[in-house]
């Protein structure tokens, strides 16, 4: 199985994030992928290539043009967390870096540094080469890359996400046919959900509640898309310490769904913060589980992009990444 890599990932390395009421230290950090294609590479049914380029993030094809020009201007010395938030969407930009920055950011655990850009551009390419890769060969492929991007919607971005690479490569795929997008990620996927509210690509989420976790505002059964989107969102939210056998039920649900729409392409979200161990995380799914949650999903038999999102166990990361990856090797 491909795996594609960003090679300048870890340009992008914030050394303090604000969460909880306190400064710590960054969780997404560029040690995650590093673990994860170190184990990879040990595994012959891997192959993995790693994409040097970058390409201008204006060609997204889903994000606001202004944000994105912020991403794509700012010039900053060092890791800037704004401090005020443009909470009505107004529309004048300021002056100073952080407060544009602020315009659409909802949260303090996302800092800007000097090379955030350029890292967006490469994880832009690589994204553009997985689905390239997927098109022409049907094969499921595997894109270890940060940072994630599935709290980053149409007009802002969080979660240590600040380009939605899910988002990105299901526009393109769209038009070589019906696109299902899975979001196992333990936090639920606001930005992706947001880009999706009002189209038919099918967007399933099984994420830990909103009213006790992260995003907070976004993730409720309820939300279930608008217009022509109407029906084509579904949220599964599960309480704190959800063990495997009620998750695994969860999922046969969402898997049903995914199949009675019979997708040519699956794009899954794959946070590992579902293990047992993650330090955001409180579900109690050892890794045998995460791959038995990679068969039951392979099972489907629909061509996948698995795209990383977030998973903070450091130590295991790289074995958890093989155990539910494999499946699909
Ligand atoms: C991609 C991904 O996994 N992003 C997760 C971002 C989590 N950010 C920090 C969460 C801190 C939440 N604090 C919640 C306080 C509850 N009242
Ligand atoms: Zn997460």
């Amino acid at each position: 199985m491909r795996v594609f890599v960003p090679q300048k990932h870890g340009l992008h390395s914030p050394k303090f994030e604000y969460s909880n009421s306190k400064l710590r230290k960054y969780r997404e950090s560029p040690e995650r992928i590093d673990k994860i294609v170190k184990r990879l590479s040990l595994n012959h049914r891997f192959m993995i290539s790693e994409i040097e380029g970058k390409e201008s993030l204006s060609k997204n094809g889903v994000h606001f043009d202004k944000m994105i020009e912020i991403f794509e201007k700012i010039k900053v010395n060092d890791y800037l967390i704004p401090d005020t938030f443009n909470i009505k969407r107004l529309e004048r930009e300021p002056n100073e870096c952080d407060a544009k920055l602020g315009m659409y950011l909802f949260d303090t655990a996302t800092p800007f540094g000097p090379n955030t850009a350029d890292v967006l551009r490469n994880s832009f390419m690589t994204v553009k080469e997985a689905v390239k890769y997927i098109k022409k060969t049907r094969e499921n492929v595997y894109v270890a890359l940060r940072p994630p991007g599935h709290h980053a919607g149409y007009d802002f971005f969080g979660g240590y996400c600040y380009i939605n690479n899910a988002a990105i490569a299901a526009v393109r795929l769209k038009k070589a046919g019906k696109v299902a997008i899975l979001d196992i990620d333990y936090h639920h996927g606001n930005g992706t959900q947001d880009i999706f509210y009002y189209s038919d690509v099918l967007y399933v989420s099984l994420h830990a509640d909103p009213a006790t976790e992260f995003p907070s505002y976004w993730g409720y059964a309820d939300e279930s898309g608008e217009g022509e989107g109407y029906g084509y969102n579904l949220n599964i939210p599960l309480p704190k310490g959800t063990r495997k056998q009620e998750y695994l039920m969860a999922l046969r649900n969402a898997l049903e769904i995914i199949s009675n729409y019979s997708p040519a392409f699956l794009i899954l979200s794959l946070g590992l913060d579902i293990y047992k161990d993650d330090p955001l995380g409180t579900f109690e799914i050892d890794r045998d589980g995460l791959n038995e949650i990679g068969m039951l999903i392979n099972v489907l038999g629909v061509p996948t992009l698995i795209l990383q999102e977030g998973g903070y166990a450091l130590d295991e990361i790289g074995e958890n990444a093989e155990a539910f990856i494999e499946p699909f090797s």
